[in-house]
C-alpha cells in the first residue's frame, strides 16, 4: 500500500477555498506520474459548467459544522478507498475508477413521502446550498481520515419530497451495474450496496449527501456524483454513488448486516466500548500518522448526536 504524502499541514483547513492552492495542487497532479491524464481531466460532469471551468465547484460556503483537524492528503482520500463495486483492495477503487459511468445519473425517490420521483442529478442538487464541511471518517477497519467534503444538507434534501408519519427510516441504494463495475461479478456483498438510517439521524444536521471534496467535483472511487456521509458512524453507513432513496416504516435490510449481523448491526454508531468480533475498536490509525490515536465516543460528535439515543442499550444496538 502507497500513500504519497504531500503533507497535510501544507493545505492548512483555513485556506482550503484558497484558489491558489488549488490551482498550485492541481498542477502538482498533472506533473505527477502516479497521476495518468485521466485524472487531470474532470472526473465527473456533475455541473457541466464548472467542470469546464476547472473542475472545481463553484458557490461553496463554509459550513459551522466544520473541523480545524489536519486535512488528510488529497492523494490518500482518493486513492486508499473502500469501494468494494470498484474492487476490494484498497488501491483498486482509484485504478478502476473510470468503470463507474457518472452521466447520466438519476435518483429515484420512493416510499413514504408525499412526492416520490425520479429526479436527474442535476435537478436533484441545484435548490441546494453547497457547504464545505470538515469532517472525520472512522472506517469498521480502525482507520480514519479528515476530509473536507462540499455537500448538501440531508435533511434539506429529505424535507423537499414531504416524508409521511409512517417514514421512520430511509435506505439508500447505490449504482447496481456488474457489466461495468468489476467488484459486482463477484458476491462479497448481496449487491447492490443498501444502507439504512433511522429519520431522525437522517434528519441531523450532521448528515450529509457530499457531491465533492477538496474543493472539486467528487472523484468516481469516493462515490461520484453523490454520496452519503454520516459523520458519528463507522464509514460503511455512508453509501457511495446513490441511484435510490426510500423512506421506509420498517428497518431497512442492509448490505453489511446481512453479510455479517454479529458483526455489522445497524446502527454502528463508532463506539470505543463495544468492540468488533474480531478487533478492538478502542484505537484508530489516523491516516498518515505513526501513532494510534484513541477513538472517540461518536466519532468526537457526541456532543452534537448523543441525544439521538437516550436510553438505547449501545451495547445492543450495535
Ligand atoms: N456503495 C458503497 N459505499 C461505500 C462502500 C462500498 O464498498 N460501497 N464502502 C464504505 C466504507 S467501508 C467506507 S470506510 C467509506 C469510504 O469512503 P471514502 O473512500 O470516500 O473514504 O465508504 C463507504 N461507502
Ligand atoms: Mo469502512
Amino acid at each position: 500500500m502507497l500513500i504519497k504524502s504531500k503533507r497535510a499541514s501544507d493545505v492548512a483547513s483555513s485556506e482550503i477555498t484558497d484558489q491558489s492552492i488549488y490551482q498550485q495542487r492541481r498542477k502538482f497532479l498533472r506533473n505527477t506520474a502516479l497521476f495518468g491524464a485521466s485524472a487531470a481531466l474532470a472526473p465527473g460532469l456533475l455541473l457541466p459548467e464548472s467542470v469546464i471551468a476547472g473542475d472545481r465547484l463553484a458557490n461553496v460556503v463554509k459550513s459551522a459544522y466544520t473541523l480545524d483537524d489536519e486535512l488528510t492528503p488529497y492523494d490518500a482520500v482518493t486513492e486508499y478507498n473502500n469501494f468494494y463495486e470498484l474492487g476490494t483492495g484498497k488501491r483498486d477503487p482509484a485504478a478502476n475508477a473510470k468503470r463507474l459511468k457518472t452521466s447520466p445519473w438519476s435518483v429515484a425517490i420512493e416510499g413514504e413521502c408525499a412526492k416520490p420521483g425520479v429526479y436527474d442529478i442535476e435537478d436533484f442538487i441545484k435548490p441546494h446550498k453547497l457547504e464545505e464541511r470538515v469532517y472525520r471518517l472512522r472506517c469498521v477497519e480502525a482507520w480514519s481520515m479528515v476530509i473536507p467534503w462540499v455537500g448538501i444538507s440531508l435533511a434539506d434534501v429529505l424535507k423537499r419530497f414531504e416524508p409521511t408519519s409512517k417514514a421512520k427510516f430511509v435506505e439508500f441504494t447505490s449504482i447496481h451495474d456488474p457489466k461495468n463495475l468489476p467488484g459486482q461479478r463477484v458476491k462479497t456483498l448481496d449487491w447492490p450496496y443498501v444502507e439504512g438510517l433511522r429519520i431522525d439521524e437522517a434528519m441531523h444536521p450532521l448528515s450529509i449527501l457530499a457531491v465533492g471534496l477538496y474543493g472539486e467535483v467528487l472523484p468516481n472511487q469516493n462515490g461520484a456524483p453523490m454520496r452519503l456521509v454520516v459523520p458519528w458512524k463507522y464509514g460503511f453507513k455512508s453509501s457511495k454513488s446513490i441511484v435510490r432513496i426510500r423512506f421506509t416504516e420498517s428497518m431497512p435490510k442492509t448490505a453489511w448486516n446481512k453479510a455479517g449481523p454479529n458483526e455489522y448491526g445497524f446502527y454502528s454508531n463508532v463506539n470505543p466500548v463495544v468492540d468488533h468480533p474480531r478487533w478492538s475498536q478502542r484505537r484508530e490509525r489516523r491516516i498518515g500518522e505513526f501513532r494510534k490515536r484513541k477513538t472517540l465516543m461518536f466519532n468526537g460528535y457526541a456532543e452534537e448526536v448523543a441525544s439521538l439515543y437516550t436510553g438505547m442499550d449501545l451495547k445492543k444496538h450495535f
